[in-house]
């Protein structure tokens, strides 16, 4: 069997790539299955310190597969669903910083998975939509429910029930991107991008990420409280004495990540 998600190191930056570019890369069983493992693998190692997502070919996503979808039953969708929501779950709880490189189409289930990773740096050829009510269903992988929370109700409800597809430049306009780049060697435009977060304290990335998600979902009040905690255990690390001492000497951190 061809992988389905192939990989790339480049300095404490892992890339998987969904390669399957003959079907716009879309999501079936065995490549939702492959995208888990490079998600698990990434988690548990100590090499890599930053997880890029991207696609093969002209699309980074084109939505689930639509081949395998057509004679789902309610209960297997219900258990694809499912799938697809724990992954992009553990994309956002991870203590590491997980980056959709969005080169070409971000369809249903592959809008959901860019938006839940944690910055989404697309092509300027980037395509964004949810198209699922053209197909008869909703998005099914958190696109209702990120999607409002990211560009606000109105205009998440305007994309979902239209099913319209907006180019990178209308994505950044509107906050679903971070950051549009040229599609000319995109990869490497990504990857220079992202060098100045390899720099940062380790600790203090995943606690900044971590305190921006789950304050999401929490009344301002604990949000905060939350924040208080994760700002003060910060002061356990050696990072935070390295990271202070570093601008008190005037000379660049060395984080260990302890
Ligand atoms: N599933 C399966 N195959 C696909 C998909 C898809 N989502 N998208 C494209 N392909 C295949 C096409 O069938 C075609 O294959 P073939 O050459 O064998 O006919 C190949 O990719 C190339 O596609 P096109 O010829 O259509 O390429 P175009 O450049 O003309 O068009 C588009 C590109 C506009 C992206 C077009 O392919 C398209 O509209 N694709 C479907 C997009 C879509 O509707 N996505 C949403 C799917 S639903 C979803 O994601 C729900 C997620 C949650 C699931 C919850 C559990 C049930």
């Amino acid at each position: 069997m061809a992988d389905l998600v192939t990989r790339q190191r480049f300095d404490g930056i892992l890339v998987g790539t969904i390669n399957r570019p003959d079907a716009l890369n879309a999501l079936n069983r065995s490549t939702l299955a492959e995208l888990t493992d490079l998600v698990d693998d990434f988690d548990h190692s100590s090499e890599d310190q930053v997880l890029v997502i991207t696609g093969a070919g002209k699309s980074f996503v084109a939505g689930a597969d639509i081949h395998e979808m057509v004679d789902m039953g309610v209960l297997e969708a219900k258990a694809f669903s499912e799938e697809g929501q724990e992954l992009c779950a553990h994309l956002s709880s991870m203590n590491k910083l997980v980056v959709a490189g969005v080169n070409g189409f971000a369809l249903g289930g592959g809008c959901e998975l860019a938006m839940a990773c944690d910055l989404i740096y697309a092509s300027e050829k980037a395509r964004f939509g949810q198209p699922e009510v053209k197909l008869g269903v909703i998005p099914g992988f958190g696109g209702t429910q990120r999607l409002s929370r990211i560009v606000g109700p109105r205009k998440a409800m305007e994309l979902v029930v239209t099913g319209a597809m907006i180019d990178a430049e209308e994505a950044n306009r509107i906050g679903l991107v971070n950051r549009v780049l040229p599609a000319e060697d995109f990869l490497a435009n990504l990857i220079e991008a992202l060098r100045p977060v390899l720099e940062m304290g380790p600790l203090a990335v995943a606690g900044a990420k971590l305190a921006i998600h789950r304050g999401l979902d929490l009344p301002l009040e604990r949000a905060l409280s939350l924040e208080t905690e994760m700002f003060a255990g910060l002061f356990a690390t050696d990072d935070q004495e390295e990271g202070m001492r570093a601008f008190l000497d005037k000379r660049r951190a060395k984080f260990s990540g302890m």
